[in-house]
């Protein structure tokens, strides 16, 4: 106390990790008896040193809440919720997906792992695990919305067994529309210093952003970008670097295969050609090109820019192709991604050869067409699929994330969600999502479940933005618990109680890995997380009790894991030249590029995605967080100028697929022509909704036929040509 009274109670202390992105931040909470008084950054973390972000810190908030959801709902046929005990959520739970399953087969009843599977790590192996009890093949994920031609590009291509060289080793990082500043995304761990001692001690930083972000505030060179045209850049540079002499002959002869292809295919892209078409300067492309090729040890990564603004495939294949052009793979006696809490490997300096991106034989058969690839099951077409009641179709879903604001063309979202007989949104709030829901199951919040780091290393092992090289692992204990009036459920705990009222048995096994490795489950007695945080912990490298033993995180030096040398049989090689890939980079040397970018008088600019620090996508917001209660329309102030609006005017802002209404904001760090705007925003169609208090869900504006890629189905959500008109004047017309 500042008064100098003394208290009896000291304040106490209790460890956890934020997980509101993936970032991954330890913290402390200050506790007073079971309240949490403030949540900071833990300074004695190995990896993080204390930061966090604002996300972090509003963590009191969150478990202070009020309106926090404290009993699971049921929806009444009038449309109101009406709370619902433990016992009857399960049971009615369990007799629809019997039902569903009856009636339209094991498959009609599917789960949809969005982003707060991170939250509570025992939610996704359970998720798999329930799905394989019951025979469904129905497992749908976040991945074909997010950056799924990663996924189809390393198939094409092939994979670098030993991986990315990390950001610390690196003297060149080209980063295509990603914004690790904001987004942690390649930098987890504190990026602004991370990035800021990469550049101080001479690292370059490349960055093809539309946008001079946070992140290109630090590059060497910022190539500023018309959207969409991440292909032509890519291929640009791809074209200078052969022949600027900057491929490494050696490297590419013992470990790859069709440069000759791919010289001849980027050749059209010329710097005046690639100037031309995507509006960069082309001393500016000469510079990265030589940046690249000057660097010893570099790395390209890409974000969610190019792959929402169509060809998302494409531009990662071409990035892939860069760093293999370069040989700038890890080799022997690198770093190598160390697993703690996963099972123990060894990775070569070796290529593993591609391998098939679409899966014929899955034996789920996607609608529209799309078939399964390698990024999972394509939620382009589901929706028409709910609609549509018929054997095999989904009619029941538990669902973990926030597709009313995550999923494109949000009127269809809706219609779809309410066609199912079953859709189980776990929430600590009434979110837009729960809204559409038949059962709302009160779920924990982070620091109510223990926490341990095994998910954080497994993402690493499917996108290189993600985890640490370091051998690191952290456990903590629950440090809140939920308030005495509260019925709550951990988020996995409904797929044990289905299973068991089913009579079905379930196995749990690590996410990512062969199932053969799962492990059976007690079905008798009912397990805490705890147990099952044991059970996936069964043959990690390091014992999870041992990782117990440091509630601040521990690097495991006998964990350290480093790159080995290529095994004498490897013949392997990656494909700088995958047939498929090389036919759509033809294509975009050959086409109408104005035609296909859709802007003209009706369209005149290009909407883009972007993300912001005070929010993860849809999740929850903490009271006071948010800069405005709204997302911005972000454009370059002459293009505000030119329409005649000023910073804070309502705007209609129109797509071919539909309309929303902004408040536009003024940011002169944006490409002219550009309109910037963050998803996860505004009410449900139906609902109230003023754009100055829930803001515009941007997934109006977009619809699933449009341009879509024909291997995982993501369709275009970015780069998309919009109108914008003052709303004065278009009440006016
Ligand atoms: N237009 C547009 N759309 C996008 C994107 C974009 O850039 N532009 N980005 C896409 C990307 S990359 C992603 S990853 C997705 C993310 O999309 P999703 O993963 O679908 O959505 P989130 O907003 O992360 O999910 C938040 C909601 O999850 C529910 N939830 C489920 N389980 C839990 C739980 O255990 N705890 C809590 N607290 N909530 C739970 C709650 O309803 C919460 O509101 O959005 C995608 N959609
Ligand atoms: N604070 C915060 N952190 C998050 C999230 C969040 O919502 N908020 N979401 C998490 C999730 S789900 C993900 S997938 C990651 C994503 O991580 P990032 O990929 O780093 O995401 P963004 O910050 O949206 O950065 C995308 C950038 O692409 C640019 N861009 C838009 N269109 C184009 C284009 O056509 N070409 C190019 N080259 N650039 C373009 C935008 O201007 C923006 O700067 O972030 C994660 N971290
Ligand atoms: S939201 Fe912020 S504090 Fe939380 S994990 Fe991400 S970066 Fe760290
Ligand atoms: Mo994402």
């Amino acid at each position: 106390m500042t008064d100098g009274t003394v208290t009896s109670a000291t304040p106490v202390t209790a460890k956890s990790v934020c997980r509101c992105c993936g970032g991954f931040c330890p913290v402390i909470a200050t506790l007073d008896g079971s309240r949490i008084e403030k949540v900071e950054g833990n300074p004695d973390a190995p990896l993080h040193r204390g930061f966090i972000c604002p996300k972090g810190r509003a963590l009191a908030t969150q478990q202070n809440d009020p309106n926090r959801l404290k009993h699971s709902l049921k929806r009444m046929p009038d449309g109101s919720f009406v709370p619902i005990s433990k016992d009857q959520l399960i049971d009615e739970i369990a007799e629809k997906v019997r039902q569903c399953i009856e009636e339209y087969g094991p498959d009609s009843v599917a789960s949809y792992m969005g982003n707060p599977v991170h939250e509570q790590p025992a939610t996704a192996p359970m998720m798999v695990s329930f799905l394989e009890a019951i025979g469904s093949n129905s497992l749908y994920t976040v991945a074909t919305i997010d950056q799924p031609g990663m996924f189809v590009s390393d198939a094409l291509h092939g994979t670098w067994e030993g991986g990315h060289v990390p950001l610390d080793l690196l003297d060149v990082f080209l980063i295509i529309g990603g914004n690790p500043i904001i987004s942690k995304q390649y930098a987890n761990n504190n990026p602004g210093q991370r990035l800021k001692s990469f550049v101080g001690r001479g690292g370059k930083l490349i960055v093809i952003d539309p946008r001079r972000t946070e992140t290109a505030r630090r590059a060497a060179v910022h190539l500023q970008g018309i959207p969409g045209e991440d292909p032509a850049i890519l291929a640009g540079l791809i074209h200078l670097v052969i022949k600027g002499g900057g491929t490494d002959a050696a490297f590419v002869k013992e470990n790859a295969t069709g440069l000759d292809a791919l010289t001849a295919a980027v050749s059209p892209f010329t710097p005046d050609y690639v100037a031309q078409r995507a509006g960069v300067d082309p001393e500016q492309l000469r510079q990265a090109a030589q940046l690249l090729i000057e660097a010893k040890r570099g790395d390209v990564g890409s974000g969610v820019g190019p792959s929402m603004a169509t060809r998302g495939t494409l531009s990662t294949y071409l990035s892939r192709c860069l760093i293999t052009l370069r040989g700038f793979w890890t080799r022997p006696g690198d770093p190598a991604r160390s697993p703690v809490l996963l099972a123990p490997w060894q990775p070569r300096a070796q290529p593993s050869a591609p391998y098939p991106a679409i899966m014929p034989d899955a034996p789920r058969k996607p609608a529209r067409g799309i078939g399964a690839s390698v990024a999972g099951l394509p939620l382009n077409g589901l929706l028409e699929e709910m609609m549509t009641p018929a054997k095999g179709n989904v009619c029941a879903m538990f669902m973990h994330g926030g597709a009313m604001r995550t999923w494109p063309d949000t009127r269809k979202v809706k219609e779809a969600l309410e066609a199912l007989d079953l859709l189980v949104v776990h929430d600590i709030e009434m979110s837009a999502t729960a809204r559409v829901a038949t059962h709302v199951i009160a779920t924990n919040t982070q620091l109510e479940v223990p926490t341990f780091s095994q998910w954080f290393e497994s993402v690493s092992f499917t996108h290189p933005g993600w985890g640490v090289q370091e051998p690191y692992g952290l456990y903590n204990p629950a440090l809140a618990t939920p308030p005495p009036d509260a019925e709550i459920m951990a988020s996995w705990e409904i797929y044990y109680h289905v299973a068991r009222r089913l009579g079905l048995s379930l196995k749990l096994g690590r996410i990512f890995e062969d199932r053969a490795s799962a492990l059976p489950m007690d079905m008798e007695r009912e397990p805490d997380t705890d147990a099952l945080y044991a059970l996936l912990c069964e043959g990690s490298a390091i014992p999870l009790e041992t990782v117990k033993q440091y509630a601040d995180g521990h690097i495991f030096e006998e964990a350290r894991t480093k790159v080995g040398p290529r095994s004498d049989d490897c013949s392997a090689r990656l494909e700088l030249a995958d047939a498929g890939m090389m036919a759509q980079l033809q294509e975009v040397a050959t086409e109408d590029y104005h035609a296909r970018r859709g802007t003209g008088p009706d369209f005149p600019y290009l909407f883009i995605p972007r993300r912001i620090q005070q929010t993860t996508n849809a999740t929850y917001r903490a009271e006071g967080i948010l800069r405005t209660p709204y997302n911005p329309a972000y454009m370059h102030g002459t293009d505000l100028a030119q329409l005649g609006l000023s910073p804070g005017d309502l705007v209609r802002i129109r797509s071919k697929n539909g309309s929303i209404v902004g408040v536009v904001e003024s940011d002169d760090d944006l490409r002219p022509g550009v309109l910037s705007m963050t998803h996860g925003f505004g009410a449900n169609p139906g609902d109230d909704h003023d754009p100055r208090e829930h803001g515009a869900n941007v997934n109006e504006l977009l619809s699933w036929s449009d341009d879509y890629d024909p291997l995982h189905g993501q369709p275009r959500m970015g780069a998309v040509p919009v109108s914008v008109l003052p709303i004065e004047q278009e009440e006016k017309a």
